[in-house]
């Protein structure tokens, strides 16, 4: 497989780019968090989003290589934001199941908040419904090292797994991300509306935080304001971009 073989190239040749897309507190406006994004930067095919390499990533096991140098990646760029005096924010990385079954996965995001000097309190770890189903006594302890750790979880896509919300219960949850399939008509289906009503409850029933994704109208971020939901990501605010781009955006807030 030639897309295989590159990907393995890729890495040593640091073809890999992070974006990054704010979670916005819309009380204040300001980034509470900043969610990375990988990105192939590849030499003809140009930016090759993650949907195109990720599945096959999993299936070679090349996600683990790759998702340690995301982690990495986002815990030195968080840091340098925090050295270059912007204010602080959370940093989102994203896990795929196979990291979970590969190596110890507690161990090395010890070892690379060591590395970056990144406190633990700052990285989130957004995983879906399904690697929670999986409830093997070796995931749970997995997390819950890392949740002693201080880093924090966050379900990404809540709402679009096989929703037992038994996990809740089981896994050391800090964040619930309202899946944008909720959000694209929340202005105008009431099913939508009561859906992310429900979710955002709940949340704060369980003393959980609440991010509203995909949100790229004015009209859909009232209604979940209404529905008093603080945190919000989507186009509206700012679609996934490199790290520089953010700079003048921080030193403004700074
Ligand atoms: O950025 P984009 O919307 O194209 O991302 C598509 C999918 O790829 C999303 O589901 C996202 O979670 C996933 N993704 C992006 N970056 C990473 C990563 O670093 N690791 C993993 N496992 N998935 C990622
Ligand atoms: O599954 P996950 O939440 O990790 O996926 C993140 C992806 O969602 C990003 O890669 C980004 O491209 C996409 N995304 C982020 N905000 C929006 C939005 O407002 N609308 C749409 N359609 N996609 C978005
Ligand atoms: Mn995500
Ligand atoms: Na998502």
């Amino acid at each position: 497989l030639s897309l295989e073989n590159d990907m393995r190239r890729a890495l040593e040749r640091d073809e890999f780019v992070l974006h990054y897309q704010p979670k916005v507190n819309v009380e204040h406006g300001q980034i509470a968090c900043m969610e990375a994004l990988v990105r192939w930067q590849h030499p003809t095919m140009g930016l090759v989003p993650p949907s195109r390499f990720i599945p096959l990533a999993e299936e070679t096991g090349l996600i683990v290589p790759l998702g340690e140098w995301v982690l990495q990646t986002a815990c030195r760029q968080n840091r340098a934001w925090q050295d270059a005096g912007y204010p602080t924010m959370q940093v989102a990385v994203n896990l795929s199941p196979r990291q979970l079954r590969q190596g110890d996965l507690a161990e090395t995001v010890a070892r690379v908040l060591a590395e970056t000097g990144l406190a633990p309190g700052w990285l989130v770890i957004e995983v879906t419904e399904s690697i929670l189903m999986d409830d093997a006594e070796e995931t749970i302890r997995t997390f819950r090292r890392l949740d002693r750790m201080g880093v924090r979880i966050s379900i990404d896509d809540f709402g679009t797994g096989y929703s037992s919300l038994h996990y809740l219960k089981k896994f050391p949850v800090h964040t619930l991300k309202i899946d944008r399939s909720f959000v694209r008509e929340i202005a105008s289906n009431p099913d939508d509306e009561a859906i992310a009503g429900a979710v955002i409850s709940m949340a704060k029933g369980l003393n959980l935080g609440v991010v509203a994704e995909g949100v790229e109208t004015v009209e859909q971020m009232e209604v979940l304001r209404a529905l008093n939901c603080r945190y919000m990501q989507g186009f509206l605010f700012s679609e996934p971009a490199p790290a520089e781009q953010f700079t003048p955006v921080l030193g403004h807030a700074a």
